[in-house]
């Protein structure tokens, strides 16, 4: 029997059924400080009942309350908000499928990794990339926009002895550790790997005629004046790349900055240039082969209605329900002061499904509660490895309800009677893992199989910019990093709540940051490691001073390849003033 955190993580740790993770390639015996604390966790900040309006009601009390709403709202009034809380194929996918059956709106899943995977795609094909094995293979590795060493700690192990280049915005813990670190501009990537391909070709490192025309384009002033960087420097990661070969790790957080998909596009399509095989790693889940789609229903139910999830905020108006699981939106999302207003004002009902009092779970009128991965049954993919994993519950809970039976009580309760609704879970897995080398039986037997990867061979040079499709960057800019002891907005409950602390290079003390739409009040903490014009946070706490959402002053946006909204967004002013 084996668990497998289901977390928001590259890294997908298995565990045998004593929770000690397996000596396997690449879990390799050892976990985070998120993974040695769940077993306490578990216990701790728990639902334990459902609730409504904070009161203790039963769960057969609940669904027939949310049933009830159901029938008075019309399908797009209601909108279901889910992510990556936990990403077991039965947590997260199925039980979307009577949301999808009822046509209510969806969000279009953009909050990460959406725009890179749509710009990998457009030229590739495909969006996977480099899988662990590949890892080894490689004598140096290019992190770019990647704090590998806190957020993708597997893979970091096996380069971390390598030769090691970071990209980043600040002088960021990877960057500390690597051999050599440049510096750049937030959303200047294209830019800079413009550059490199530039320098790629006049020193003849490569023949491209169709490329040398198109970085004609653009003039190695308008380069260094985006990136900050110098020539020579330019030149220089142009001379790494050509003499190492090395493997490009292409982190998430720049397709949340400006030209993000560009970026992520260009990045990909360097080592291509160089002949460098698998030679970039961006997320693998899309190349797996597994049908996410069938499991949702998609194949043949349609949301009435899809919005950006940078935009739930803006268009809180249009909906009357929102179901939320496996998802912290209040915390999470752009805007998200406005989804707390419509709920505080008795427009939106919000209702819950979580194993713990989240911030959203706190403030909704109807709460169901969930179990964790450690007690239910689940079927794991990771988008870095390729294991299956068949994750068998170590702890019971009687006390809360899986998302597939909460689905399908439900349907019951709404006398739906499509079959979809009621297909045998592990049945319509094994349909939608029917294009894999893996069958169901296979699996629940072996507890851990590994899947055989689709790459594809198509190879395009396009969607190249031009200098119009791309945003000068300038001005000052708030961006984000993951904290080595939370994932998102999880395990407060072991690591404590933490203040709103924006690391600068010239303020300390009280003061507030200012968007075209908004103000919040935070702590400012000089750094030398941050450049001037960079206002720097973890992303495990998105609350201010005054308990507002940071991201309420994020305006709606969505990225031009994937819908990604920019997040690390430019700032009008940050100040000691409060006012
Ligand atoms: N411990 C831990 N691990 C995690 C998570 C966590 O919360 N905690 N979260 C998981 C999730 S959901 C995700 S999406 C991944 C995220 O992990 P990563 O892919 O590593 O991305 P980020 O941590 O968002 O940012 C990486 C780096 O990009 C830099 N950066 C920001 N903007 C730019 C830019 O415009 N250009 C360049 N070159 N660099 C830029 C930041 O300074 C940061 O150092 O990690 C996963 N792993
Ligand atoms: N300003 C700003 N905003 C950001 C970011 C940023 O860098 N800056 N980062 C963005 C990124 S990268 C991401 S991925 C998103 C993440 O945003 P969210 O999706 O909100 O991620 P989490 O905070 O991990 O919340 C996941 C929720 O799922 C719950 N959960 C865990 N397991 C289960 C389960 O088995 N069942 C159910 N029903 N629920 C479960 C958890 O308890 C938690 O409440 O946030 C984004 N928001
Ligand atoms: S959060 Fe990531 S590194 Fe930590 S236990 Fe889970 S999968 Fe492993
Ligand atoms: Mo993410």
């Amino acid at each position: 029997m084996v668990i497998s955190c289901t977390r928001d993580c590259y890294d997908t740790c298995i565990f045998d059924e004593s929770y000690k993770p397996l000596k396997i390639f690449p879990i390799n015996g050892f976990t985070c400080s998120r993974g040695i604390a769940d077993l306490k966790r578990n216990s701790i900040n728990r639902i334990s009942s459902a609730y409504y309006n904070g009161k203790e009601i039963s769960i057969n009390e609940g669904i027939q309350l949310l049933a009830k709403k159901i029938r008075e709202a019309k399908p797009e009034e209601i909108l279901h908000i889910d992510y990556d809380g936990n990403q077991g194929l039965l947590t997260w996918y199925y039980p979307a499928r009577i949301w999808n059956f009822l046509g209510s709106a969806s969000t279009d899943y953009s909050i990460c990794s959406s725009e890179g995977h749509a710009a990998i795609k457009s030229h590739y094909g495909n969006s996977i990339g480099a899988l662990p094995e590949d890892f080894e293979k490689f004598s140096a590795a290019v992190f770019w926009g990647s704090e590998a060493s806190i957020s993708f700690i597997h893979g970091w192990r096996i380069l971390k002895d390598k030769y090691k280049i970071t990209i980043d915005v600040r002088k960021s813990e990877t960057a500390k550790k690597s051999e050599k670190y440049f510096i750049v501009k937030p959303g200047s990537d294209a830019y800079l790997a413009i550059g490199i391909m530039k320098f790629l070709i006049w020193k003849e490192y490569i023949q491209n005629d169709e490329l040398k025309n198109k970085v004609k384009a653009f003039d190695m002033d308008t380069i260094i004046k985006a990136t900050g960087l110098k020539e020579e420097e330019i030149e220089e990661l142009a001379d790494l790349y050509y003499y190492y070969k090395p493997l490009t790790i292409i982190g998430f957080a720049l397709g949340r900055s400006i030209n993000g998909g560009y970026s992520i596009g260009l990045i990909s399509i360097i080592p291509k240039l160089l002949g460098i095989e698998k030679g970039f790693f961006y997320a693998n889940s899309q190349g797996l082969g597994i049908d996410f789609d069938y499991l949702r229903g998609l194949h043949k139910y349609k949301p009435r209605k899809i919005i950006g999830m940078g935009e739930v905020g803006d268009r809180i108006n249009e909906f009357k329900i929102i179901f939320v699981w496996n998802s912290n939106p209040i915390h999470s999302l752009p805007g998200s002061n406005k989804i707390i207003e419509a709920v505080n004002d008795g427009r939106i009902f919000l209702v819950v499904h979580d194993p713990f009092w989240s911030e959203t779970a706190k403030i909704a009128n109807l709460v169901f509660p969930a179990p964790t991965f450690l007690e239910k049954n689940d079927i794991v993919y990771s988008y870095w490895h390729n294991y299956l994993i068949y994750n068998e519950p170590i702890i019971r809970n009687n006390n809360a309800i899986t998302e597939v039976e909460l689905m399908q009580r439900l349907a019951n309760s709404l006398e739906l009677n499509d079959p979809l609704l009621f297909e045998e879970p592990m049945k319509a897995v094994n349909f939608a893992l029917r294009n894999t080398n893996v069958n169901i039986s296979d699996l629940l037997s072996r507890k851990i199989v590994k899947i055989e990867p689709k790459y594809s061979n198509t190879f395009s040079l396009d969607p190249f910019p031009t200098p119009t499709d791309l945003e000068f960057p300038n001005g000052e800019f708030m961006i984000y990093s993951a904290h080595p002891n939370y994932t998102n907005s999880q395990f407060k409950e072991i690591y404590g709540n933490k203040i709103p602390v924006v690391y600068n290079s010239k303020l300390d003390g009280e003061g507030a940051i200012e968007s075209e739409i908004g103000k919040v009040k935070v702590i400012f903490k000089k750094s030398s490691d941050i450049p001037d014009g960079i206002y720097f946070l973890f992303k495990s706490n998105l609350f201010d001073l005054q308990n507002m959402p940071i991201n309420s002053i994020i305006k709606p946006s969505k990225g031009k390849f994937g819908g990604t909204p920019n997040l690390n967004i430019k700032i009008k002013s940050a100040s000691r003033l409060l006012y």
